[in-house]
């Protein structure tokens, strides 16, 4: 008989505890926009430990539930959240988790504010930041494409009112898949002017409890294809707060984000508005999917950050072999790992957050807009993978309690591993960097970039760094050439190891200024660390056979 009982891992301030996220803060930004911004970081930090972990873990404990009739059997198609859910809801307004970007108080450095309190707020919030997200991508959508009449809508959504903001949904999901946009299958019919009535079926709509959603749909009459499709925006209720000829078939059971409420939804005659005039639909929604795409980016980074915030807290307090785990030099290697790829991961992530800020203030250059096309795809889908891959090892470095549910430690892994699935998968975004560097000549303006960046670093500790990534980087030039000149499958064959490589080289590149700029130990060994690994896994040298790959995948023995 044993009285041990082990020791939970905890959570101190979160922003305070994360000396990384302060070093970058101080790197990036003017130090009178830090001195305005830290004290609400700092009382940010505290909450995500405290108050909003406990309401993300109620809204988690407690998840929604559809409700078709009333019990008089009329169809009413509610959704019910928890109290909790409701509350993160208001705690996202009083924040300003969306606002803060829009106020622009510090013109291009809001989004980097903006996307700080996110990164502090998202890993307690039970997934609070799908609808956020969805929101802001919403707000930027209208702010681009809508008008006057759009107006009101976008001032909810941007609003720091709890009885005043709104979230929206964006629903491009049908049947036919997420990735495939361009078989959207629902119809638009016009009522008049801008008004429309949607019929159709979407099947992956996330945040159903939102007030309006953004959409695509068909014209009648409209050619097939993505630039036969419109964006419309609905308003899902009436003053009875019933839905307005939508119909909810179903909740979706996932394998996690459980708090969050998705539905399938059939459109049967709702209401819509025509946003951005007829047409053209993939390629306005992108300026939604783009924003969506930033947050997916930072969430997976700072689903990282809780991920090693755990690990190595646990580490300190577990004792195993007569000592704690972090004095056993394996397991310290391996949360040595983890923070690396946090470090990586986290910055890849900001640059793009940086760039996007610029866009927004008008402040970017043309190359600047290319890069930002450029890295949002390659952020998007190498944050996502890494995410997941250091959630695994978190489960893994608390052994046999990382397996169990009220550890809360599972919950890592699952609500990780949709990063990589919504907004577009690694696959799907490898093809997309493949398509901006064709549209808009990217892959020049991003290798010119980084060229640039490494003939500024100057310590010469760091210089042999600096000679491997841009030998990396002339192997990426060098490949693309030659990928072009295989043609269309070899080039997209390789479309995800080739992006990889660019997201691990625009990383070792950023791990390298931040340890020029900051002389800091510690950055200066990530950057190294990280320089020493093999940056690409790009296949030189060799063709890709069709044949042999379906051979290998075992596609042709069906
Ligand atoms: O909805 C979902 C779940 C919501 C949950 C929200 C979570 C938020 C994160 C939370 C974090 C905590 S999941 C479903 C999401 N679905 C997608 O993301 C779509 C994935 N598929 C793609 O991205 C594809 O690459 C498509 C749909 C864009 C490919 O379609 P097409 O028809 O082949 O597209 P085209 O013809 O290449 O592009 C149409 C136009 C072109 O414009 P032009 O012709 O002027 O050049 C493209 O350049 O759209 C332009 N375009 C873009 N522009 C396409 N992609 C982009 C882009 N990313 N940026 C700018």
């Amino acid at each position: 008989m044993t009285d041990f009982v082990q020791d939970s891992p905890r959570l101190g301030n979160q922003y305070d505890d994360d000396a990384f996220l302060r070093s970058y803060l101080r790197w990036r930004l003017p130090a009178q926009v830090l001195a305005e911004i830290e004290p609400g970081l700092h009382r940010l930090g505290m909450r995500a430990a405290t108050d909003i972990l406990a309401l993300g873990e109620e809204a988690e404990a407690s998840p929604p539930r559809h409700v078709p009739y009333d019990a008089w059997g009329r169809r009413v198609d509610r959704i019910e959240t928890s109290d909790a859910w409701q509350e993160l809801d208001r705690v996202s307004a009083v924040e300003g988790i969306v606002a803060t970007a829009y106020e622009r108080t510090h013109g291009a450095h809001s989004r980097i504010h903006q996307f700080a309190r996110l990164y502090l707020f998202a890993p307690s919030s039970a997934l609070y930041s799908c609808p956020l997200a969805m929101t802001d991508g919403a707000a930027r959508l209208l702010e681009v494409h809508g008008d006057e009449t759009t107006r009101a809508v976008f001032v909810h959504l941007t609003s720091r009112d709890v009885r005043q903001f709104w979230t929206s949904g964006q629903w491009m999901t049908e049947r036919t898949g997420g990735s495939d946009v361009a078989s959207t299958s629902t119809i638009a019919r016009c009522e008049s002017g801008d008004d429309y009535r949607l019929y159709g079926l979407k099947w992956f709509t996330s945040a159903t409890t939102s007030q309006v959603a953004m959409t695509l749909a068909r014209i009648e009459g409209a050619p097939a294809g993505g630039s036969g499709l419109s964006v419309f925006l609905i308003t899902l209720r009436d003053r009875d707060g019933l839905l307005r000829n939508i119909r909810v078939d179903r909740l979706k059971d996932k394998l996690g984000t459980r708090a969050l409420p998705t539905a399938e939804l059939t459109l049967e005659g709702t209401p819509a508005q025509l946003v951005g005039g007829p047409g053209d639909g993939i390629r306005k929604i992108s300026t939604l999917f783009n924003v969506t795409r930033v947050y997916n980016a930072v969430a997976a980074v700072a689903g990282m950050r809780r991920c090693v915030a755990l690990a190595t807290d646990y580490a300190r307090r577990r004792v195993a072999f007569g000592k704690p785990l972090i004095e056993h030099p394996l397991h310290l290697e391996t949360l040595a790992g983890m923070q690396l790829e946090l470090r990586a991961a986290f910055l890849l992530a900001f640059r793009v957050v940086e760039l996007l800020g610029k866009e927004e203030t008008r402040e970017a250059s043309d190359s600047e807009l290319h890069l930002l096309r450029f890295l949002i795809p390659v952020a998007k889908l190498y944050t996502a993978k890494q995410a997941i891959a250091v959630a695994s090892e978190t489960v893994e470095s608390f052994g046999g309690a990382g397996y169990v549910e009220d550890t809360g430690i599972p919950r890592l892994l699952r609500d990780a591993q949709v990063l990589s699935i919504w907004e577009g998968t690694t696959n799907v975004l490898s093809l997309d960097a493949l398509r901006a560097m064709d549209r808009v000549g990217a892959l020049k303006t991003w290798t010119d970039d980084v060229g640039r960046r490494l003939a500024a670093v100057s310590a010469a500790d760091l210089l042999p760094s600096a000679e491997r990534i841009a030998d990396a980087l002339r192997r990426i030039a060098d490949y693309a050439t030659r990928a072009s000149g295989e043609g269309r499958e070899f080039r997209e064959a390789g479309a995800r190891a080739f992006a990889y490589g660019i997201a691990r080289v625009e990383a070792a590149t950023l791990l390298l200024e931040h340890a020029d700029a900051t002389r800091d130990r510690t950055s200066i060994v990530a950057a190294q660390r990280w320089c020493k690994r093999d940056l690409l896994e790009l296949i030189e040298g060799e063709e890709l056979h069709r044949a042999d790959s379906t051979h290998l995948a075992g596609t042709d023995q069906v």
